[in-house]
């Protein structure tokens, strides 16, 4: 079993989507260790997106991820950080392969619905930055 942080942005909480969105990761054998709904601060979401602080979008990306409340989510299944990345689909929900929660939900690059940890490490960062020791042994 392996564990990968997800966050429902605030396009899909805004467009009702949570629910479709938990219900796919459901349908692909997820199991939800950890939930919060969380509003972030702008010190949060640049924190959160830290790497991304040198691209043209990042101001643009902390008001979109600033616009409304986001669900954290801590899933877990076998093989969970690599398979959530292909049941995500590409960033470019234009890009992404047919039946993807990106290709069925998302709008534009930007408004993409969902986030998943692209990698152990980066779970290994992403899970603690919104949940608690106590959280996960829930
Ligand atoms: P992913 O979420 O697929 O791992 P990243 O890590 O490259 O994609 O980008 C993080 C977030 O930044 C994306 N989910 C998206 O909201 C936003 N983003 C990425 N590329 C662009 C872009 N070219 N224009 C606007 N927003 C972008």
């Amino acid at each position: 079993m392996q564990t990968t942080l997800c966050l429902i942005k605030p396009d899909a909480t805004k467009r009702k989507l949570a629910g479709p969105i938990i219900q796919h990761l459901e349908a692909e054998g997820f199991s939800i260790a950890a939930i919060r709904r969380v509003q972030l601060s702008k010190a949060a979401a640049r924190a959160f997106y830290a790497v991304h602080r040198e691209r043209p979008f990042y101001e643009d990306l902390v008001d979109f991820m600033t616009s409304g409340p986001i669900f954290a989510l801590v899933l877990q299944r076998a093989d969970a950080i690599a398979h959530l990345r292909t049941v995500i689909g590409a960033t470019d929900p234009k890009e992404a392969a047919a039946g993807t929660i990106r290709a069925k939900f998302a709008a534009s690059k930007q408004e993409n619905c969902v986030h998943a940890s692209d990698a152990p490490e980066t779970a290994a960062v992403e899970i603690p930055f919104f949940f608690s020791t106590a959280d996960l042994l829930a």
